[in-house]
C-alpha cells in the first residue's frame, strides 16, 4: 500500500459518541466535508483530506498499521488496543496529536447496590464482566487482585443480573445507567476523552505540512470552547 504523495486520509467514527464532536471540530477548522450517509469515504472538497468513517474500535489499528494517518478516538479504546496489541507482537506506535474537549468518561468497576463494598481486594476470586479485558487486567494486577474477566462486547450492565458476573467494568458518564440496574460505582480505574492521534512512520513532506496548518486551527478551536 503506497501511502505516499497521497491525499491525508483521517479516520473518524462512523456512527456514535464521537462522530459528531470529531466532525464539527475539522469543520470548525475550515473543512469543506461532503458527508453522503452511507459512504466509507467522505472527500475534503478544499483540502487534500479524506474522512475514513469506521468502527472506533478500528481506528487505533488502522493509525498503528499505516493505513490512516490520524485518528479521533477515546483514550479507553486507543489504551485497550495498545495494550492488545503489544501481547500480540503487533505494532502499537502512534502520537497523540492533542486531547480534546469532547469523549469525557471514566472506565469504573461497579457491584450490585445491596453489596458491602470496602476495598478492591473484596474482588478478590470474582468473576467480573468486561468490554476492555486488558485494562481490566492491568489495574487488577497492580492491585494484586485475582479475577475471572468475562469479555463482553455489549450489554455489560445486565450481566450480574443475568448471573453471568459478580461485578462488571464498563465506561461511566452520568452514571444512570449504573443506577437503572441497581449498580453502584465503586472503583474507578481509567479517565478518558478523546484524543487526535497521528501515525508514527508519517514522512511525506506535504501530508507533514498539512498537518502544521491544522492543528493551529484545532488549538484555536479548542480554546475558543473553554
Ligand atoms: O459502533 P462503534 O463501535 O463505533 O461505537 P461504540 O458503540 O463502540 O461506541 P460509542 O459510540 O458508544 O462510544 C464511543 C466512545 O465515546 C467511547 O469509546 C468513549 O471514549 C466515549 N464515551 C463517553 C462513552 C460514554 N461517554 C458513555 N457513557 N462511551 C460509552 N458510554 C456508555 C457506557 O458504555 C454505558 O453503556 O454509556 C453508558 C453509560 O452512560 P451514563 O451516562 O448512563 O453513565
Ligand atoms: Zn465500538
Amino acid at each position: 500500500l503506497n501511502t505516499e504523495n497521497q491525499r491525508l486520509r483521517i479516520a473518524i467514527q462512523k456512527s456514535g459518541r464521537l462522530s459528531q464532536d470529531s466532525q464539527a471540530l475539522l469543520t470548525s477548522c475550515g473543512l469543506k466535508i461532503n458527508l453522503r450517509e452511507q459512504r466509507l469515504i467522505a472527500h475534503v472538497e478544499n483540502m487534500d483530506i479524506d474522512l475514513l468513517r469506521v468502527r472506533d474500535d478500528d481506528i487505533p489499528g488502522l493509525v498503528m498499521d499505516g493505513v490512516c494517518d490520524l485518528g479521533f478516538v477515546g483514550e479507553n479504546v486507543l489504551e485497550e488496543v495498545s495494550l492488545q496489541r503489544q501481547l500480540d507482537n503487533e505494532t502499537y506506535d502512534y502520537t497523540v496529536l492533542a486531547r480534546l474537549d469532547f469523549g469525557g468518561c471514566r472506565l469504573s468497576i461497579a457491584v450490585p447496590q445491596e453489596e458491602n463494598y470496602s476495598s478492591v481486594k473484596d474482588l478478590e476470586g470474582r468473576t467480573i464482566a468486561t468490554t476492555y479485558p486488558r485494562l481490566l487486567n492491568r489495574y487488577l494486577k497492580q492491585n494484586g487482585v485475582n479475577c475471572r474477566i468475562v469479555n463482553l462486547k455489549g450489554s455489560v450492565e445486565v450481566a450480574p443480573r443475568a448471573g453471568l458476573a459478580d461485578a462488571i467494568c464498563d465506561l461511566v458518564s452520568t452514571g444512570a445507567t449504573l443506577e437503572a440496574n441497581g449498580l453502584k460505582e465503586v472503583e474507578v480505574i481509567y479517565r478518558s476523552k478523546a484524543v487526535l492521534i497521528q501515525r508514527r512512520d508519517l514522512a511525506d513532506e506535504k501530508q507533514l505540512k498539512l498537518i502544521k496548518k491544522l492543528m493551529p486551527r484545532i488549538q484555536g478551536v479548542m480554546q475558543a470552547n473553554e
